[in-house]
C-alpha cells in the first residue's frame, strides 16, 4: 500500500479485524487443508462482512507438532497451503479491495526440524549453538530448573545430540525456543520482517509475545498453588508464577528495535501478550515505540463471571486505552458461545453479542474469528480425530483442547460444509447445521450473519463510535444483578447491561436513537431510546438531534 498520511497512521486502532485460521477456512485443491487460495476466494465475502484487515495464522513450512507454530522455515510458505505467488496475489486482492494483511510471526521458538536447530543440535561449538537456550543439568542429572512447558510436562529437554545439556521450551519438546539474548538472532528477525513487508504485509502478530526474553538467572519461579495429578496442562502452568520465564521487560527493547525495523513500512506489530496484568501490559504498547498494540487475551479466556470479565476489560481499556486488541474467541480458546452459555448455547450467544457490542464501542480494534458472525459455537471432533497435542499428549478429561474453536467453516449446508472436497479433511469434524452455514445465513436477512455484520458497519457508518474521544466509560454496579457499563463520546452512548435483570438508562439531554441492539437477532433500530434495557443486552444509542 502506498504511504500513509498523518492521520491515516493510527488508522488499526479503530479498525475491525478477523482471524483466519488458515487449515480450516477453505480448501481449493481438495487435499484436506484450507489454502491460501481459499482466502483470496472468499476476500469478497469478508469484505462483505465489513473487516479491514485479516491476520492470517501461520503459513510457514512445517512439521505440525503444534500446527503451523512450529516454522521450520519463517522465509518460505508451505506447500500444502500454496507459494509466494499465491500469498502476493492474495495480499494484491486484498489491497485492491482496501483490506490490509496481517500474517503471523513466531518468534519465541521454532520447529526442531528448523536448519538451526539442527545445526545447533549437531556441533554444540557451532556459530548455531547460541541461537537456542542450552544449560546444564543440575548435578543429579535433572534439568536446570522447574519451569514448565504450557502443554504439559517439563521446560527442559535432553539435547538429542548427547552433550548433557538441557534446551529449553516453553511449548513442546518441538518447539526450541530461542536466545534473543543473541544478536545474531535479533538479525535474522530484522531480515524476516523485511521479507514480509517487501512482500506487501501490513503488519505482524506476534505469537507469545512476552515469552523471548528469560531472565539471565533461570531461577526456579515460584509455586501459587498446589495441583493434582489430574489438573490439565493450564492449571499446572498457572500453579506457578511466570516470574523469570515469561514478560520480562528487556523483551520490550526487541520490540523497539523491530518498531524501527518495520517503520518505513508503515507496518503494525499487533502482540499476543499472555499478560493479564494492564500495567504491566502497557509497557509494552504504551508509546507506540515498542508494539503498536496487543491482545487482551483474558475476555477469551474467562467464562461468563460479569464481575471478572469487566475488572479485566476497564482495566485494560484504562491502562492502554486504543493499544488494545478485543477479542473473544480465538483459535486457542473455546468459541464464545460455549463458553459463556453455562451450557446453553443460545444464552452464550445471548451473552457474547452482548460482550461484543460494548468492546465494539471501546478505543482499540476489536478481532472478529472466523465463524464468530455466524455465532458457532465449538465444533465437535470424533473421538480418534483429536489434533490439538494438549489433547493428544495429555490423557484425562481436562477441558484444555482446543479442537472445538479449529474446525473447519461451514460455507453450505451438506457434506462438509463446502469446506472442503476431500474425504478426510485434516481435522475429523462433524458437519455443521444447515442454519449455521454461511450460504443459509447470508440469505435470511434475520440471521447472526445479518446481526453482525449490523453492528461492524455500524462502526464504519458512525465513526464517532470508536474515533471520538471517550468522554466517560463509567461501570455502575449496584448489586449482584446490576452490572452496568456505560461509554460516553459527543453523540454515541454505549450501555451494556451484564446484569440479570432490566437496567434503567439515563441518557443525557437531546434525542437519542437506537442504533443496535444485541439482542434479539432482529431486534428493530431507529426507534427512540427506550428507559431501560434488558438483561444480558448492549444498546448502542446516537445522538440524532438537539
Ligand atoms: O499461543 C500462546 C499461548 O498459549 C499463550 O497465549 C499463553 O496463553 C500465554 O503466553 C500465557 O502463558 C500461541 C498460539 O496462538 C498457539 O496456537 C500456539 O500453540 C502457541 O502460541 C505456541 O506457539
Ligand atoms: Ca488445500
Amino acid at each position: 500500500m502506498k504511504a500513509l498520511s498523518a492521520e491515516d497512521r493510527g488508522w488499526w486502532r479503530h479498525a475491525i479485524g478477523y482471524e483466519i485460521y488458515l487449515r480450516s477456512f477453505l480448501d481449493t485443491n481438495g487435499d484436506g487443508f484450507g489454502d491460501l487460495a481459499g482466502i483470496t476466494a472468499k476476500l469478497d465475502y469478508l469484505k462483505w462482512v465489513g473487516v479491514d484487515v485479516i491476520w492470517i495464522t501461520p503459513h510457514y513450512p512445517t512439521p505440525d507438532h503444534d500446527h503451523g507454530y512450529d516454522v521450520a522455515d519463517y522465509l518460505a510458505v508451505d506447500p500444502r497451503v500454496g507459494d509466494l505467488d499465491a500469498i502476493e496475489h492474495l495480499i494484491e486482492k486484498a489491497h485492491a479491495l482496501g483490506l490490509r494483511v496481517f500474517t503471523d510471526v513466531v518468534p519465541n521458538h521454532t520447529s526442531n526440524e528448523h536448519a538451526w536447530f539442527k545445526a545447533s543440535v549437531a556441533n554444540p561449538t557451532g556459530p548455531y549453538r547460541d541461537y537456542y537456550l542450552w544449560k546444564d543439568a543440575k548435578p543429579d542429572g535433572s534439568p536446570p530448573n522447574n519451569w514448565v512447558q504450557h502443554f504439559g510436562g517439563p521446560a527442559w529437554t535432553l539435547d538429542p545430540g548427547g552433550s548433557g545439556q538441557y534446551y529449553c521450551h516453553l511449548f513442546l519438546p518441538e518447539q526450541p525456543d530461542l536466545n534473543w539474548t543473541n544478536e545474531a538472532v535479533r538479525a535474522e528477525f530484522d531480515a524476516i520482517l523485511r521479507f514480509w513487508c517487501d512482500r506487501g504485509v501490513d503488519g505482524f502478530r506476534i505469537d507469545v509475545a512476552a515469552g523471548l526474553m528469560k531472565h539471565p538467572g533461570f531461577a526456579d519461579n515460584p509455586r501459587i498453588r498446589e495441583v493434582r495429578l489430574e489438573d490439565g496442562p493450564a492449571r499446572i502452568f498457572n500453579s506457578f508464577e511466570h516470574r523469570y520465564d515469561l514478560a520480562q521487560v528487556s523483551t520490550v527493547d526487541v520490540y523497539r528495535r523491530w518498531n524501527k525495523v518495520v517503520e518505513p513500512y508503515d507496518a503494525v506489530l499487533l502482540g499476543e501478550l499472555g499478560v493479564w496484568d494492564p500495567v504491566q501490559f502497557a509497557h509494552f504498547v504504551e508509546d507506540g515505540t515498542a508494539l503498536h498494540m496487543s491482545f487482551a487475551l483474558e475476555p477469551g479466556l474467562t467464562p461468563w463471571k460479569v464481575d471478572r470479565l469487566l475488572d479485566c476489560v476497564l482495566g485494560m481499556a484504562e491502562h492502554a486505552g486504543s493499544a488494545v486488541a478485543w477479542e473473544i474467541t480465538n483459535h486457542d480458546q473455546h468459541r464464545a458461545p460455549s463458553r459463556l452459555g453455562d451450557g446453553d448455547p443460545i444464552r452464550g450467544r445471548r451473552r457474547a453479542l452482548a460482550l461484543t457490542t460494548l468492546l465494539v464501542g471501546l478505543d482499540g480494534m476489536f478481532f472478529v474469528y472466523q465463524g464468530e458472525e455466524l455465532g458457532l459455537d465449538d465444533g465437535r471432533v470424533t473421538q480418534g480425530g483429536l489434533q490439538d497435542p494438549i489433547s493428544v499428549r495429555n490423557p484425562g478429561d481436562h477441558n484444555d483442547g482446543r479442537d472445538g474453536a479449529r474446525t473447519p467453516i461451514p460455507w453450505t449446508p451438506g457434506a462438509r460444509n463446502g469446506f472442503t472436497s476431500a474425504t478426510t479433511p485434516w481435522i475429523d469434524a462433524f458437519d455443521r447445521t444447515d442454519v449455521e452455514t454461511v450460504a443459509v445465513q447470508e440469505a435470511d436477512p434475520a440471521s447472526h450473519l445479518h446481526h453482525y455484520r449490523a453492528l461492524l458497519r455500524l462502526r464504519r457508518s458512525w465513526p464517532g463510535l470508536a474515533q471520538d474521544p471517550l468522554l466517560a466509560l463509567k461501570r455502575e454496579r449496584v448489586d449482584a444483578t446490576h452490572q452496568v457499563v456505560t461509554v460516553l463520546r459527543a453523540n454515541t452512548l454505549v450501555v451494556a447491561n451484564l446484569g440479570l435483570d432490566e437496567a434503567e438508562v439515563a441518557v443525557p439531554g437531546g434525542a437519542w436513537t437506537v442504533a443496535f441492539q444485541s439482542w434479539p437477532l432482529h431486534a428493530p433500530t431507529g426507534q427512540p431510546a427506550a428507559e431501560t434495557v434488558p438483561a444480558e443486552t448492549t444498546v448502542v444509542l446516537v445522538r440524532t438531534a438537539d
